[in-house]
C-alpha cells in the first residue's frame, strides 16, 4: 500500500520532449502549418465537403494505408532491444566478431511471438513462442531466428505450407482463433508421424509460458561454427533465462486470454520499465565434424535434439534487455529477421529445413514490407556499413551518388571486393555431390524415438499435463477416425501414454503393445530448470479492506520486496482503506479488475480485532480459490488464515487456534495474532520460489 498521491497512469507523456518534432504545431506531410484538423473543408456550415481539402485527403488517404499484411505466422509478438556479451573469445571455434572479446557489447533487437493467431489473438494461448535475435554486429546483421521448443513439427520446408495451413484457422469459417485444437492440424499430425517430437512439446506446459522472461530459446537447427583456419564445428545454440523456466497451468492460460490478452507482452514491457532486465545465457552444443555420424539420428534432422547429457551445453555468453521500443508499429512490426543474415564464422548445413528458411524470410520481407529496401528501416538497419550497388525500388530512402554497377572505374573501383583474409564472408567450403533426387534420407525415417525420450524425461506431474492437453486438444477434434489415428501413433511413442489419451476422448484403447524406447534427458524436465530460485519480479497479491492490520502487510511487503517480488495490495474498491492503526493506506488496484491469474501468488493478512477483513468479499475468495487450484502459494496470517476455509471442499486441512507457521504444500500460515514474524515471511519466499505446488491433492491443471 502506497502513499494516497501516487499517479498510477502508465502513458508515456515524458516522451514528448521539446525538441520532439511533435511539440510544435501540427503540419501535412508537406510541413504546411494545420490549424484546425476537427472539421473537414465545406461549403457552408452545413454543406458538402470540398474536394479541395488536401489536409482532409492526405490524412483520410495515409490512415487508410496505415495497416501492412501481418506475419504469416508469428504475427503476435513483443520485441525489445538490449546487449549480447560473450564470457571469453570462442576463437576456437569461431571467427565471428562478437563472439570473442568479452569486453565488446553487442546491440540486439529480440522478438517474442506466439505462432498460429493472428495480430490480435491472446498471448496465453497454447502454442509455439518464437525467440528471435538480431545481433548488429561490427560485421553486419546477424540473425538467430529460434523457437523456445529445440525441434520443429517438420523435418523439410516444403511441408512448411501443408503444416501451417493444418494449424490455422479452417477455411471454411476461420475457426478457431489462437487454438491447435481442431481438425486440420490433428489430421495432419496423425498422417505425418515426423510431428510428433514436436508436438509433444506443443503439449507439455512449454507450451504456455509464464512468461517470455521465462523460456528457453533454441537455434533448432545444426549449424555450423567456421574458426580462421576454416575449421568446421557443428553447433546447436541454447538461450537459458536467468529466472528459470516457469509455465502457467492450462485452465490459468486459458482464464488469461480473457482477463489479459497481452499477459506475456505486457509483463515483458513492465518488467523493462522497472529497470528488471530479462537475462539469458547464451550457451553451445558442439561437434567435431569428425563425429557427424555418431549419433543414432542425424544432425540435419530438426526433429531431433542432441540430449544434453550427450552433449554438454556450454555458456558463452549473455545477453540482457533493457529498452523497450518506442513505436510498436516502426519497430516491433517492421524488424525483419532472416535465417540468411549471418556473419563470417557462422555457417550453414544442409538441413533441409533451414534450407528451405533460408529462401523464404526473405521473400517475405518483400510483400510484407513493401518491396527490398527494408534493410533501411532504423530497426532493420545494420551497424556496420553498407556499400552496395543495389539501387532504388520502393521505399528507397538512400541518396545514392556515383556508379552503379561492378567492376567499375568511373567510381574509382568502389566499392571494391573485400580481402578474403579480412572480414569478408566466406562460405564453408562443405563437399557435396549426388544425384538430382526428390528423397528423404533414410537416417531421417525414425519418428517415435526422441518423442518418447521427451515424454520419459518428464515427472509425473508433467506427464499428467501432457496427458491433460491431448485430451483436451483431441477432445475438440469432430473426426473420430482423427483421435484413433492420433492414439494409433502414439502409442509407437508409449502404450500408457496412448491408452490415457483414449480413456479421454472416446476411441477404443491400442493394443498393448511394447515400444523399445527407455531413454531419459533429465535435462529436459521443467523441475531440472528452475534458475537460481529467486522470486524476482513475481506478482503477489495482498488482499485487504478496511480494518487491515497494516502492520502485517508492511513486513511482508518489505522481505518481499528485498528479494525482488512485486507486492500489490488489492481491496474490494479502488482508492483508500483504514488499517487497523486507524491510518490510510493507498490500494494498488480494486479486486473486480483483477484476478489470481494474474499473479504468482496471494497472501491474506488479518485484522487485530479477529475478524478476517475479506473474509466477505466473493472476489477475494475466488481469488484465494483460483490461487490455490491452480498450484500457487497461499498465505496468511493471523485472523486472515480463516478466509482460507474456502480451501476446505479442496482438502486443505486448516488447524484452527494453531500457533506458528506451518507451511504446507505452498499454503504458509500462521494464526498467531499479530503475526508477521520473519520465519513466516521465510516461508512464504519458500514457496514462492518453488512456483507451483504439484503435490496438492486435487489440484485443476
Ligand atoms: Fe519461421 C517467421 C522461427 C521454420 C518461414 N519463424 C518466424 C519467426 C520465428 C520463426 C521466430 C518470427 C520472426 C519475427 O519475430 O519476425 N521458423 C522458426 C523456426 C523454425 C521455422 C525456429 C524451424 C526451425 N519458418 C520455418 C520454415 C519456413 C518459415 C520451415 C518456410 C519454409 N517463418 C517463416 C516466414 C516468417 C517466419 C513465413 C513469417 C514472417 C517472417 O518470416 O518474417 O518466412
Amino acid at each position: 500500500m502506497g502513499a494516497p498521491s501516487e499517479d498510477r497512469k502508465q502513458y508515456q507523456r515524458e516522451a514528448f520532449h521539446a525538441d520532439d518534432p511533435a511539440a510544435g504545431p501540427l503540419t501535412t506531410d508537406q510541413g504546411v502549418e494545420v490549424d484546425h484538423t476537427d472539421d473537414s473543408l465545406a461549403a457552408g456550415e452545413r454543406g458538402p465537403t470540398l474536394m479541395e481539402d488536401f489536409h482532409f485527403r492526405e490524412k483520410l488517404t495515409h490512415f487508410d494505408h496505415e495497416r501492412i499484411p501481418e506475419r504469416v505466422v508469428h504475427a503476435r509478438g513483443a520485441g525489445a532491444y538490449g546487449y549480447f556479451e560473450p564470457y571469453e573469445s570462442c576463437a576456437e571455434f569461431t571467427r565471428a566478431a562478437f563472439l570473442q572479446d568479452p569486453s565488446v557489447r553487442t546491440p540486439v533487437f529480440v522478438r517474442f511471438s506466439t505462432v498460429q493467431g493472428p495480430k490480435g489473438s491472446a498471448d496465453t494461448v497454447r502454442d509455439v513462442r518464437g525467440f528471435a535475435t538480431k545481433f548488429y554486429t561490427s560485421e553486419g546483421n546477424y540473425d538467430l531466428v529460434g523457437n523456445n521448443f529445440p525441434v520443429f513439427f517438420i523435418q523439410d520446408g516444403i511441408k512448411f505450407p501443408d503444416f501451417v495451413h493444418a494449424v490455422k484457422p479452417e477455411p471454411h469459417n476461420d475457426i478457431p482463433t489462437g487454438a491447435s485444437a481442431h481438425d486440420t492440424l490433428w489430421d495432419f499430425v496423425s498422417l505425418q508421424p515426423e510431428t510428433l517430437h514436436a508436438i509433444m512439446w506443443l503439449m507439455s506446459d512449454r507450451a504456455i509460458p509464464r512468461s517470455y522472461r521465462m523460456m528457453q530459446g533454441f537455434g533448432v537447427h545444426t549449424f555450423r561454427f567456421v574458426n580462421a583456419e576454416g575449421r568446421g564445428t557443428f553447433v546447436k545454440f541454447h538461450w537459458k533465462p536467468k529466472l528459470g523456466v516457469h509455465s502457467l497451468v492450462w485452465d490459468e492460460a486459458q482464464e488469461c486470454q480473457g482477463r489479459d490478452p497481452d499477459f506475456n507482452r505486457r509483463d515483458l514491457w513492465d518488467a523493462i520499465e522497472a529497470g528488471e532486465y530479462p537475462e539469458w545465457e547464451l550457451g553451445v552444443q558442439l561437434v567435431p565434424e569428425e563425429d557427424e555420424f555418431a549419433f543414432d539420428f542425424d544432425l540435419l534432422d530438426a526433429t531431433k535434439i542432441i540430449p544434453e547429457e550427450q552433449v554438454p551445453v556450454r555458456p558463452i555468453g549473455r545477453m540482457v534487455l533493457d529498452r523497450n521500443p518506442e513505436n510498436f508499429f516502426a519497430e516491433t512490426e517492421q524488424v525483419a529477421f532472416h535465417t540468411g543474415n549471418v556473419v563470417p564464422g557462422i555457417d550453414f548445413t544442409n538441413d533441409p529445413l533451414l534450407q528451405a528458411r533460408n529462401f523464404s524470410y526473405l521473400d517475405t520481407q518483400l510483400i510484407r514490407l513493401g518491396g527490398p529496401n527494408f534493410s533501411q528501416i532504423p530497426v532493420n538497419r545494420p551497424v556496420a556499413p553498407v556499400r552496395t550497388n543495389q539501387r532504388d525500388g520502393y521505399h528507397q530512402s538512400a541518396i545514392h551518388r556515383g556508379t552503379n554497377y561492378f567492376p567499375n572505374s568511373l567510381g574509382g573501383g568502389c566499392p571494391a571486393h573485400a580481402g578474403v583474409d579480412g572480414h569478408a564472408y566466406t562460405h564453408y567450403a562443405e563437399r557435396v555431390d549426388g544425384a538430382k533426387i526428390r528423397k528423404r534420407s533414410e537416417s531421417f525415417q525414425d519418428h517415435y524415438s526422441q518423442a518418447a525420450l521427451f515424454f520419459h524425461s518428464m515427472t509425473d506431474w508433467e506427464k499428467q499435463h501432457i496427458v491433460d492437453a491431448y485430451r483436451f486438444e483431441l477432445g475438440k477434434v469432430g473426426a473420430m477416425t482423427v483421435r484413433a489415428r492420433t492414439v494409433e501413433q502414439l502409442a509407437k511413442v508409449d502404450g500408457e501414454l496412448a491408452t490415457a489419451v483414449a480413456r479421454g476422448i472416446g476411441v477404443p484403447e491400442p493394443a498393448a503393445q511394447e515400444t523399445p524406447y527407455k531413454q531419459e534427458s533429465p535435462a529436459l524436465s521443467l523441475d531440472a530448470l528452475r534458475g537460481d530460485g529467486s522470486i524476482r519480479t513475481r506478482q503477489i497479491a495482498v488482499l485487504v479492506t478496511d480494518g487491515v492490520d497494516a502492520a502485517q502487510v508492511t513486513s511482508v511487503r518489505e522481505t518481499l520486496a528485498a528479494e525482488g517480488a512485486i507486492v500489490e495490495a488489492l481491496a474490494p474498491a479502488d482508492g483508500t482503506v483504514k488499517g487497523a492503526d486507524g491510518e490510510t493506506y493507498t490500494v494498488d488496484r480494486a479486486l473486480p479488475t483483477v484476478a489470481s491469474v494474474l499473479y504468482d501468488a496471494v497472501l491474506v493478512p488479518g485484522g487485530p480485532d479477529g475478524t478476517p477483513p475479506v473474509a466477505e468479499d466473493p472476489d477475494a475468495l475466488r481469488f484465494v480459490r483460483s490461487a490455490y487450484l491452480h498450484g500457487k502459494p497461499v498465505g496468511a496470517l493471523g485472523s486472515g488464515v480463516e478466509v482460507l476455509s474456502v480451501l476446505q471442499p479442496q482438502g486443505v486441512e486448516l488447524s484452527a487456534g494453531s500457533r506458528g507457521v506451518i507451511a504446507d504444500r505452498g499454503v504458509v500460515t500462521d494464526a498467531s495474532p499479530g503475526a508477521a514474524g520473519a520465519e513466516f515471511a521465510r516461508a512464504f519466499v519458500a514457496a514462492i520460489a518453488a512456483h507451483r505446488h504439484w503435490d496438492r491433492p486435487p489440484v485443476r491443471h
